[in-house]
């Protein structure tokens, strides 16, 4: 096993990356070993498919199959073995579908076929956990004796594709698809593949991916409004209600409005949990009476919070944690990329173990005092109240925006980020999204000729949202982005902020405050290299860091 992938990674004597029997994040060494295998097919599907694009070739079964398999790998996402031999057996069925479409496509267009190796052609001896993990090692992101900065390069790349590909599969279940990004994840999966050892190739591929991401979260923001509506500020309890309840967590908003559908009628209340939070801000979300509240924090703390939730469970995505540990296993259920050894899966979204496990718990027992947090403030209803920002900005009640959102996760360093928020000055705005938000969105925080000061955009997929916030405020004030009074105050632990940093650099974006940690793949000549170009900056004192921004906006 070596992991490096999220900002957790262990490290022992100045030697990063997770290499024992088991990640911090629970990842027994096999199923790292596997989803290694996994992506290393999944390369080879795309060399193929890449290839027969270039001829006017593309195939529906390789296409969808990629993203979505892909997805399965992210921290946090599926820690089942079994799961991954099944995808590694897909896998090499809709490779020889590519194969054939790619020899096919040379074929009709009189040319001889490439002959492909490595990804394109590895076969296991037998597919089984025990030969499968014999033959991991060819797929290990640290095989071979690669120049630090090549492999701190190629880590970038796989990771922001990784996210890249988790985003899209949000997209596609919300009924998006798009040409243009099944060419552009094929076309990455199998730069990443050629090994390339050309440091500025690896940096154009690197912008590329962002630039890719970008339209990725521009369509699930599409999907998300197409069906959803646009988000309208609302006030969400974050107290129970008396009542049987089920927790849906994650990202997947079309899992939560089945099971509100399923659900109707019977009694039964949903809250929200993470990243599920911003749905209660979707008009035809929050119509369902049903879905009463939210409930907990970020991810981290689900052991704790789901064992004291009397209810039945649902994680629809990232970020699910050892479900043994709190005594919950038999109320909490996975879907769609998701999976735990031993744990109930839903299959094509039929909930109805869900809803008998919740049935069978005792829900809340009484009302608790009522509670409220604010969400809804998405681009659309941000710039609906534009006017009133601008003249805000031009009468000097305020001062400074500052965007500080991301991923959270259980690190001590993590505190910069409460901190940051505790010291904004009251003349700023706080913009913020993604589960990092949970440290400092139940404070009060007030608000500036109501506009309140703290404004939720969403997951941290509307990163996308807030940078067309960010790109309608710099045409009304006729400048740039990097000429806002704007600081992004971003919190990273996996891939999917992994992307998302990637498209703000490829959008330009400068002086990005970056933490709790640097990632722990690159090497000093790219972090040198990101703060000469981008002027990214690792956050370090809170306060210290403020007084620097305020000083210089
Ligand atoms: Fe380690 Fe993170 Fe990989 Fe888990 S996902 S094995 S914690 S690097
Ligand atoms: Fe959080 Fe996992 Fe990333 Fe979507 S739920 S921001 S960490």
């Amino acid at each position: 096993m070596f992991c490096i992938q999220c900002e957790q990674t262990q490290n022992r004597d100045n030697n990063p990356g997770c290499q024992l029997s088991r990640g911090l994040c629970g990842k027994e060494a096999e199923t790292a070993d596997l989803q290694d295998l996994l992506n290393y097919i999944l390369m080879g599907i795309s060399m193929y498919a890449h290839r027969a694009r270039a001829l006017g070739a593309a195939d529906a079964d390789v296409d969808h199959f990629v993203a979505p398999a892909f997805f399965t790998t992210l921290t946090n996402v599926n820690f089942d073995a079994d799961r991954f031999v099944e995808l590694i057996g897909e896998a090499i069925e809709v490779r020889a579908k590519a194969r054939n479409l790619y020899t096919e496509a040379a074929e009709a267009a009189g040319q001889a076929a490439q002959e492909l190796h490595g990804p394109a052609t590895w076969l296991p001896t037998a597919l089984n956990r025990q030969a499968l993990q014999a033959q991991a090692h060819i797929a290990s992101i640290a095989q071979g004796d690669t120049h630090e900065d090549i492999f701190a390069m190629q880590c970038l790349l796989i990771y922001g594709l990784k996210g890249c590909c988790a985003y899209y599969t949000h997209a596609l279940e919300v009924g998006k698809e798009s040409e243009e990004i099944y060419a552009g994840i094929h076309q990455y999966m199998d730069f990443i593949a050629s090994k390339s050892q050309e440091l500025n190739a690896l940096i154009e591929a690197a912008m590329g991916i962002g630039n890719l991401n970008l339209k990725v979260m521009a369509l699930l923001d599409e999907g998300n409004t197409d069906r959803f509506g646009h988000p309208v500020p609302t006030q969400v309890r974050v107290t129970p209600v008396k009542g049987k309840a089920i927790l849906v967590s994650g990202h997947d908003l079309q899992d939560l409005h089945e099971l509100l559908k399923q659900i109707e009628g019977k009694g039964i209340n949903i809250y929200t949990h993470g990243e599920m939070l911003p749905a209660h801000g979707y008009p035809e979300l929050k119509a369902y009476s049903h879905l009463v509240g939210n409930y907990g924090g970020a991810w981290q703390d689900q052991q704790k919070e789901f064992a004291n939730f009397p209810g039945a469970i649902l994680m629809t995505s990232n970020c699910l944690l050892n479900p043994n540990v709190g005594g919950y296993q038999e109320r909490i259920f996975t879907a769609g990329p998701v999976g735990w050894n031993g744990i109930g899966h839903i299959e094509n979204r039929n909930f109805a173990p869900l809803i008998e496990a919740a049935v069978a718990q005792p829900g809340f027992a009484e009302d608790q005092i009522e509670q409220f947090v604010s969400v809804g403030f998405a681009r659309n209803s941000v710039l609906g109240a534009a006017d009133k920002v601008i003249d805000g900005v031009k009468s000097g009640a305020i001062k400074h925006f500052f965007l500080i959102g991301g991923c959270d996760g259980a690190k001590p360093g993590r505190n910069y980020f409460t901190e940051f928020a505790e010291q904004t000055p009251d003349d700023t705005v706080m913009l913020t999204l993604g589960c990092g938000k949970f440290r400092f969105n139940k404070q009060q925080h007030g608000d500036i000729g109501g506009i309140p000061r703290l404004l939720d955009v969403g997951q941290c997929n509307d990163a996308y949202s807030a940078i067309q916030i960010a790109v309608a405020l710099a045409d009304a004030f006729d400048c740039e982005v990097n000429d806002l009074p704007l600081t992004l105050i971003v919190s990273w632990f996996e891939q999917k902020a992994a992307a998302v940093l990637l498209s703000l650099l490829a959008l330009g974006i400068k002086n990005i405050h970056l933490g709790p940690s640097l990632p722990p793949y690159l090497s000093p000549t790219v972090v040198n290299f990101l703060v000469e170009t981008f002027d990214l900056k690792p956050t370090g004192n809170a306060q210290q860091d403020m007084e620097a921004i305020l000083k210089a906006s």
